[in-house]
């Protein structure tokens, strides 16, 4: 099985899939390198989160479930690493003591990603890294579109004074011009805020906001179609997917959760309708290991980011 020109995972029939490395899909571990062309990064930061903490558990929990993720989706018909050079390359060492300085350390980490030409698939981790790996991108993309699954907007102007935590940073970055606010759908959206200019803040500045009652009981394959006639073929586009738009029924483990959000199915649809976007980096955040008693979220986590494997542009259908 190794005669592929790209890295590939350690088979189940080759080592028992609760033995053998902790890499993320059993793939081989690297540094940040030329050689990759996808990357996956753990950050395990939780000192940003307003509630429940234990995301800094998360990037070990997803490796460990999953190693039960195989390299070919049969629906899909994808197969990323016959497609693309994939590799663990690792945590980045936060501090964990001091949250801005973990923002600065996570955007000179990903300066580091982007002199490489990796496209970074990261596992947090709570919200906040994502807007420091934007800042990153940003760098090298100019603005870029943005599709923000999420249980809430994560606009806030500022939280308990703090400009810069998991609630700020999509204000954050709209405001520093790193995302193009006409190119930026959040889907998911619900339950209860302060009053009813929660949302609009985004809305006011052209961001489609599209709230999970709307995704209530209905493929989601409709809004994408939508969502990539939005984004286009060629502007670089993120995806940033909380773990929380999705129902705590079927993803408990998490910080800030809320009824009613979206089903795993919706969340499929979602992910593989970014295929046809210029995807160019992609995070999944916010899982909580210490609430995820079954180890279904970490599980589900695994799968999702197997599936923004699979969008990227160039990944081959067989
Ligand atoms: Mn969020």
């Amino acid at each position: 099985m190794k005669d592929n020109q790209f890295n590939q995972q350690l088979g189940g029939n080759e080592m028992p899939r609760f033995g053998g490395p902790g890499t993320m899909f059993r793939l081989p571990d690297s540094d940040i390198s030329n050689d990759i062309d996808i990357g996956i990064i753990g950050v395990p930061l939780d000192i940003g989160a307003s509630n429940r903490s234990g995301t800094r558990f998360g990037p070990r929990a997803v490796r460990s479930e999953s190693v039960l993720v195989r390299p070919y989706g049969m629906y899909t018909k994808a197969a990323p690493f016959d497609s693309f050079q994939v590799a663990d390359i690792g945590d980045v060492a936060i501090n964990t003591f001091n949250l801005a300085e973990s923002i600065r350390i996570i955007e000179a980490h990903y300066d580091r990603v982007m002199a490489c030409n990796i496209k970074p698939v990261t596992v947090g981790g709570d919200h906040t890294i994502s807007l420091p790996i934007l800042r990153a991108l940003h760098k090298k993309h100019g603005k870029m579109a943005l599709v923000h699954v999420d249980a809430h907007a994560d606009i806030n102007d500022a939280m308990f004074g703090e400009k810069e935590c998991h609630g700020t940073i999509f204000r954050r970055a709209i405001e520093e011009g790193l995302v193009d606010p006409a190119r930026m759908i959040q889907i998911g959206q619900r339950a209860t805020g302060y009053s009813s200019d929660d949302f609009q803040w985004a809305i006011d500045r052209g961001v489609r906001v599209v709230q999970a009652e709307e995704c209530w009981l209905k493929s989601l394959a409709p809004l994408m179609t939508v969502v990539r006639e939005i984004i286009g073929e060629e502007l670089p586009t993120y995806l940033t997917f909380d773990i929380d738009g999705i129902d705590p029924a079927y993803a408990p483990g998490t910080g800030t959760p809320e009824p009613a959000g979206l089903t795993t199915p919706q969340a499929l649809e979602i992910i593989r309708g970014m295929y046809g976007t210029n995807l160019i980096g992609a995070d999944l955040v916010e899982v909580s290991p210490p609430y995820d008693t079954s180890g279904n979220t970490s599980l589900l986590a695994a799968n999702l980011i197997f599936e923004m494997l699979c969008s990227f542009p160039g990944c081959v259908r067989r």
